[in-house]
């Protein structure tokens, strides 16, 4: 499965892209990219600390907890997810890749160290307990590489699945936004649910158009 912003959008979490989405407000280059964080770092935590004030607020959704529910039902079961807001542990998924990285983890500018952080709202500016360099947001920015870790994961994942269903994303950020296309030409399956059609939608076998946390549950009672 892959999951995107759609997908906790039924928590109160808001999209980046669309009407109300967190682009509307900010401009992705001025907070989301290593250079905005060189340039001002205590803006883009400032951002950071009110995504965390909002998103400590939400719970799972039944989507969510549909997808942790097919996990245990699934002996080969693999989630990929583009979101940071931890919704999806929260709901008891445990195999998944967080691509994006995590907003409940911070790293060391300096040693790299990774560290769970759930400080709300976190001090600005936020230091290293070993060598006191900065702390950055464990998160993936525009420019950066993924972690190889996860790419390895979701490659191998991708080309050996069976059924890939893809929801709640816009289909546009790359590498994941070229997921379906990798797993359709491994000879996958590839469902789709979202409330609109995205650049994917072509190329998919059956496209659903629908709230997740309305259609992803029916997956656990197919007719
Ligand atoms: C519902 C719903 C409901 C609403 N039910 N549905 C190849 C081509 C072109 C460019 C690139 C390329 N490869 C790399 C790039 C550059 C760049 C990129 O992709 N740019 C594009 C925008 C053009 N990618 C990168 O930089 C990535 N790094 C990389 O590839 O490194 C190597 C490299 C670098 C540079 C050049 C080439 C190679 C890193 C990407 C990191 C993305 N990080 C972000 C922000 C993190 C900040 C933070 O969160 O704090 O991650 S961007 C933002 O978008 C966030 C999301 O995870 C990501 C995806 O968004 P998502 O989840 O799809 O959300 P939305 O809002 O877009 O869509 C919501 C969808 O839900 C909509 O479709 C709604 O309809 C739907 N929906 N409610 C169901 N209830
Ligand atoms: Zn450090």
């Amino acid at each position: 499965m892959l999951t995107g912003a759609g997908i906790s959008a039924d928590s109160g979490v808001p999209t980046f892209r669309g009407a109300e989405g967190l682009w509307k407000n900010f401009r992705a280059e001025d907070l989301a990219t290593p250079a905005a964080f060189e340039r001002d770092p205590r803006l883009v935590w400032e951002w950071y600390n009110w995504r965390r004030e909002l998103i400590a607020t939400k719970q799972p959704n039944d989507a969510h907890k549909a997808i942790a529910e097919l996990e245990r039902r699934s002996p080969d079961f693999w989630l990929i997810t583009q979101n940071v807001d931890g919704l999806h542990r929260d709901a008891g998924s445990q195999k998944l890749s967080e691509i994006h990285g995590n907003i409940w983890k911070v790293r060391c500018t300096g040693c790299r160290a990774v560290e769970n952080n759930r400080d709300v709202p976190i001090s600005i500016l936020p230091s290293c307990p070993r060598c006191g360099s900065l702390l950055r947001p464990h998160i993936v920015w525009f420019g950066e590489s993924l972690f190889a870790e996860d790419l390895d994961c979701c490659s191998k994942a991708l080309k050996r699945c069976d059924i890939l269903l893809v929801i709640g994303t816009s289909g546009v950020v790359y590498p994941a936004a070229g997921f379906a296309s990798v797993a359709k030409e491994a000879g996958a399956f590839v469902g789709e649910i979202n409330l609109d059609p995205t650049p994917q939608s072509a190329l998919i076998d059956v496209s659903l158009q629908g709230r997740a946390k309305d259609l992803v549950p029916l997956l656990l009672d197919p007719i």
